[in-house]
């Protein structure tokens, strides 16, 4: 049986990712950072059968030592600081981790694996395309489209993606890029504006807060599930010949035209009383429009979405009304 090791174990993809692998029967081992990071006690109770280890992809070392323990076949390389607003209050962190830390995980495998036999995973992003006017052909971004990135972020996964490609032409790596549009779930971290509205609205129709603070409502977004992404993922790495794959919806939806699910699922038509604009989550330069073209993916990998818009939007209010009923008194 094979044998993975993911950094960003801890993360909502991580997670969608244990779980589907573990299912395939894989030996799973996870990356853990910090001394004592407090989602361990979260993924030890959700995930048992991940072996966790110690590791930090700004520490090269310490990914050797990872690289060592686990003998992974592949690597998922999830860890990121993945949240483009942060990106702009710690811009060089953000490159550390999120660009150079695909470097060391690229030169881990390569020392601790001269028979060139693990296969490599990159989380790249629709973020390195910018959503800009002059570059958006009209079916949406696919993997020949131009990239203009609109944040430290956006920059620094730009990197990771091209040193991805770079080690696969130059050290006939099976490595791999997933260019993958936003995907969400009842994983999502509520710092993302999908997740923060579903619990926030739950949250409202219980009692517990009376409204929600919110940035810019006109951004759209190309949204899918998280449990359908990381299929593609895994898929990505079973081919014949390492490529590049987009991974969206076809559609696009805005912030606006998410509430308008969210607050319609308890019952409130008018969601406008409940939502305030605060300055202080915009951001100094925005992605206006994302749309992904996955045909690709569908015909080379056999790869299709499950969960439409509204269903994504569903499940999530389901499970948050869930969780914040427990908060009720
Ligand atoms: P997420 O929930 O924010 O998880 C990020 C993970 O990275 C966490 O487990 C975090 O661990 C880990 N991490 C941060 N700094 C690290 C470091 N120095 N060393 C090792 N691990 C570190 O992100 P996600 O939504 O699961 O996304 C997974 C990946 O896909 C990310 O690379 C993201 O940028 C990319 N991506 C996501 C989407 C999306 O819509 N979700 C779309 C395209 C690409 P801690 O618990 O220690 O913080
Ligand atoms: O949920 P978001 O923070 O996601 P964003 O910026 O699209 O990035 C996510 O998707 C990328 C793929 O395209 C990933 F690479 C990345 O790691 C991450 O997973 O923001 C979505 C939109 C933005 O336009 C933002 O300005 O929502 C807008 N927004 C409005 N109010 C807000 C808020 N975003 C957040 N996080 N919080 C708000 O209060």
């Amino acid at each position: 049986m094979k044998t993975a090791l993911i950094t960003g174990i801890t993360g909502q993809d991580g997670g969608h990712l244990a779980q589907l692998l573990n299912e395939k029967g894989y030996t799973i081992y996870g990356i853990i950072r910090g001394q004592n990071n407090p989602r361990r006690k979260e993924v030890e109770a959700e995930f048992p059968y991940v072996k966790l280890i110690e590791a930090d992809l700004t520490d090269q070392s310490s990914l050797v030592r990872a690289m060592m323990e686990a003998k992974p076949d592949e690597v998922y390389n999830l860890g990121a600081i993945s949240h483009v607003g942060y990106s702009f209050k710690d811009p060089m962190v953000t490159m550390d981790i999120t660009g150079k830390g695909v470097l060391n995980m690229l030169e881990a495998i390569r020392l601790t694996d001269p028979e060139n036999k693990v296969r490599f995973y990159q989380a790249s992003t629709s973020e390195m395309y910018g959503g800009t006017d002059y570059n958006r052909p009209e079916k949406g971004y696919n993997e020949s489209s131009l990239f203009h990135p609109r944040s430290p972020y956006g920059v620094a996964k730009l990197y990771g993606h091209w040193i991805t490609k770079n080690y696969r032409e130059s050290y006939n790596m099976y490595a791999v890029s997933g260019i993958l549009f936003n995907h969400e779930g009842e994983r999502r971290g509520l710092e993302f504006v999908t997740r923060k509205i579903t619990n926030a609205v739950a949250r409202i129709k219980l009692g517990l807060q009376d409204h929600i603070e919110l940035g810019d409502l006109w951004p759209k977004r190309d949204w899918g599930y998280a449990g359908d992404y990381v299929q593609g993922m895994w898929l990505m790495l079973q081919q014949d010949t390492p490529d590049d794959y987009v991974l969206a919806t076809g559609e696009t939806h805005s912030i606006e035209e998410f509430l308008d699910i969210a607050f319609n699922e308890v019952g409130i038509s008018d969601w406008r009383p409940y939502v305030k604009q605060n300055p202080a989550f915009m951001r100094p330069a925005e992605v206006d429009l994302l749309l992904g073209d996955p045909t690709k993916a569908e015909t080379q990998l056999g790869w299709k979405r499950e969960v439409d818009f509204p269903g994504l939007v569903k499940l999530m209010m389901e499970h948050d009304l869930e969780l914040e009923a427990k908060n009720v008194k």
